[in-house]
């Protein structure tokens, strides 16, 4: 069969052996196309950035078979996607589909010093010199582009896109560092990407900010190829999804009408700069050399419906319009074509043996990057008008402070000291939040600054990872942890991997506050007891400070700020719901409750990674979290009682776990009890203790936890949950 390369060639020569042009196919002149017809300049820059990356997916094949190439899916038949590239400013935001090869080499070329086939192939090689991932992955990224590199999870940048967009459209001092003031959001996504529910989530909330009118300048780009890797997408399903969605306006353009693409890609941008709203642009496309590499195309497609396709090249159609235009004959674009290639070729030639990741601590360098001086002064910052911010009375001179008025306050003074800072989630706003947590800050900073989003996690983190990128210090808040699930792929694939996607280039520091954990007395059920953190502790990157009692929540809330601001660290802050209100540790004493500390009070560099001590008992030494520290101490009294002296080592950091103080501890004590209220399986006390046993502690070691379990509605909660009583009786086994 002849290839896809074989057949342009064999075109072109054709058209140029044919002096009347009568092969050559016309674009359809409709009134508005003939009286806007594009310049050739214009062409020229089309046709040239789809020849590139053409030629861009031929090499990496070349490198695949050479062993020095590692990714093979390609744009092949989606180049006319440069011509969105085109009717764009290079400084508007780009976070593209993997197909968008000729919207990148098209945006190079509006960057003089750019190189898109250097910087493609060096990601395909997986090269140190890879300019945006420094060898990590094969993504369409780089800083001086403005490209936002994405994973390859279908989908999952749309919600940033959104939140840019809806960062962009506020009119946010931050932001004017970062983007132009009337910079415009692109994205891209494929036919059946657009089926998937964070697809369908995040043009929702588009369409429901625009029925808000709140501006949002977003460029949806569906490249419709009409198939996903073997999965036809119905006839007339993504136009009718798209024309459907409520204030969106829809344009479409076929890709292999160079003329038409050009000009419904400039009336696509035009309308999002002018109106600062979305628009969606559906672009029909055709797909070469099948999904990847490792594709065998030919079992599920037959030869003659490949084929069909290659009569839709987009590179051929802006070639036909370079001739139709006068500006080019076949012959000379055959040339250029071949010359192209060549050049790309010896790039590819020269990338074997490219010097790659070779270490842990090379491939991990951007997950463990920290700038200590600026987490501390981003901890430590304090507003110079405080006493308006936040008082008339200042939170330190209200008394003795539950966890949940803490946090609040240490909300405020961050709200206080950095203009850029914003708290957003479900029902945070005029309510305050469910427990009061985020009560007043509405009042105090605005609706600007402290609102409620619609009802959806994936977009509450998307509004995130948006607001970070557009320079401010975003802290949603997920409701119940329960709810953190169905969205965990944004900070998972988006939030944690962006640092290492584009090897510090890009980073999205945010504080995500996370009402969790069990023993909740007010609602009962599964859905407001979740004690399942698993899936939170072992995402690279990401850390999970836990603040079990008032004195520790301010410090350990701006340690998170600090990383965030200073390190662009994603932190998320589990705030254990039935602690919020708690005041005593034994009846009326006021032991769960503290006077506030200020900001400065404490340095990150003993509280980040730094697990907290308290009493000083040398029998047993109780390892725990959350609602597990305020059990630990009340057993230990008990203990105390059957003449044991207990210390508690209070984790506050469940990710990563404070190994340093965690074996020092243990090192001090024959024994060790490990309290975790959440699972057993993939639970805390596995990684605890998992840790002892890495460092060759020769201790008794036991542990209490949750059984596997979901936390049942009413008084069965406590036959699955770790109770006062067993963690008594699990310290005697350990006597
Ligand atoms: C969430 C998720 N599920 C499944 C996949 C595997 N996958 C990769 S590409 C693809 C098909 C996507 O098709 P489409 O959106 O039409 O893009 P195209 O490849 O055709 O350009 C699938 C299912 C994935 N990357 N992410
Ligand atoms: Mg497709």
């Amino acid at each position: 069969m002849e290839t896809v390369d074989e057949h342009v060639r064999r075109r072109l020569g054709e058209w140029a052996a044919d002096p009347d042009r009568a092969g050559v196919p016309r674009p359809i002149e409709t009134p508005t196309a003939a009286t806007v017809r594009p310049d050739t300049e214009l062409l020229w820059s089309y046709f040239r950035a789809q020849v590139l990356s053409r030629h861009t997916d031929l090499a990496a094949r070349w490198l695949q078979s050479r062993g020095e190439g590692f990714y093979t899916i390609s744009s092949a038949g989606h180049e006319s996607d440069a011509a969105v590239a085109l009717a764009l400013r290079p400084t508007d935001p780009a976070l593209l589909h993997y197909r968008s090869g000729g919207f990148y080499a098209a945006r190079a070329g509006q960057v003089p010093g750019s190189d898109p086939v250097q910087d493609v192939l060096r990601g395909v090689a997986s090269s140190v010199d890879d300019p945006i991932s420094g060898g990590r992955h094969k993504v369409f990224g780089h800083h001086d582009l403005a490209v936002i590199p994405q994973t390859s999870t279908i989908g999952s940048h749309l919600p940033r896109a959104v939140g840019l967009a809806f960062a962009l459209g506020k009119s946010a001092p931050s932001r004017a560092a970062h983007w132009p003031a009337d910079a415009v959001v692109v994205t891209s996504f494929g036919d059946a990407s657009l089926n998937h529910s964070t697809t369908s989530g995040a043009i929702n909330a588009a369409a429901y900010c625009t029925h808000r009118g709140i501006e949002l300048p977003l460029l949806l780009v569906c490249e419709d190829n009409g198939i996903g890797i073997s999965t036809r997408t119905p006839n007339g399903w993504v136009e009718a999804v798209l024309r459907s969605i409520p204030g969106i306006d829809y344009l479409t353009a076929a890709g292999d009408d160079a003329v038409e693409t050009l000009r419904v890609s400039r009336q696509a941008a035009d309308a999002v700069r002018g109106r600062r709203r979305p628009v969606v642009l559906h672009l029909r496309t055709v797909r070469y050399l099948g999904h990847a590499g490792s594709d065998a195309e030919i079992g599920y497609r037959s030869p003659a419906d490949i084929l069909r396709d290659y009569a839709r090249d987009p590179l051929l159609a802006a070639a036909a319009a370079l001739i139709e235009a006068g500006a080019a004959d076949a012959q000379g674009l055959l040339e250029r074509y071949d010359k192209l290639g060549h050049e790309v070729h010896e790039v590819a030639r020269d990338l074997c043996g490219t010097p790659r990741l070779a270490t842990a601590a090379e491939v991990m360098r951007p997950l463990l990057h920290r700038e200590p001086p600026a987490e501390r002064a981003a901890a430590a910052a304090v507003s110079t008008d405080r006493a308006t911010a936040v008082g008339p009375k200042l939170p330190e001179n209200r008394g003795p402070l539950t966890l949940a008025e803490t946090i609040n306050a240490t909300l405020a003074d961050v709200l206080a000291a950095h203009p850029g800072a914003t708290v957003f989630g479900e029902d945070v706003g005029p309510k305050g939040g469910v427990y009061g947590v985020t009560r007043g800050l509405r009042k105090r900073f605005g609706a600007a600054r402290v609102f409620d989003t619609l009802l959806d996690e994936q977009t509450i983190l998307g509004t995130a990872l948006g607001a970070a990128l557009a320079g401010e210090l975003p802290i949603p808040e997920i409701q119940y942890l329960a709810y953190l699930h169905n969205a965990e792929d944004q900070l998972r694939g988006e939030a944690a991997s962006l640092a290492f996607f584009s090897d510090g280039r890009y980073t999205n520091g945010m504080v995500v506050r996370v009402a969790g954990l069990a023993y909740q007395r007010g609602f009962g059920g599964h859905f407001h007891n979740d004690n399942s953190v698993a899936v939170l502790r072992d995402i690279p990157g990401l850390y999970v400070a836990v603040p079990s009692h008032p004195a520790e929540a301010a410090g350990l809330l701006r340690s998170c700020i600090g990383l965030a601001a200073g390190s662009g660290k994603v932190c998320v802050f589990l705030e254990p719901i039935a602690l919020y209100h708690t005041r005593d540790l034994f009846d009326g004493d006021g032991g769960w409750l503290a006077d506030y500390r200020p900001p400065g009070a404490d340095d990150p560099a003993d509280v980040v990674g730094r697990a907290r001590s308290h009493g000083q008992g040398s029998d047993l030494l109780i390892v725990s979290y959350g609602n597990g520290v305020r059990m630990s101490l009340r057993a230990a009294e008990k203990l105390r009682a059957d003449g044991s002296s207990v210390t508690v080592l209070d984790l506050r950091w469940l990710s990563p776990l404070p190994t340093t103080d965690l074996v020092d501890a243990a090192r001090r004590h024959r024994r060790v009890l490990v309290v975790d209220e959440g699972r057993r399986s993939g639970g805390v006390a596995e990684g605890v203790l998992a840790t002892l046993v890495d460092h060759h502690l020769n201790v008794g070691m036991v542990r209490v936890t949750a059984q596997d379990s979901f936390i049942p509605l009413g008084p069965g909660a406590n036959a699955v949950l770790v109770s006062e009583d067993d963690i008594v009786s699990a310290a005697h086994t350990l006597t």
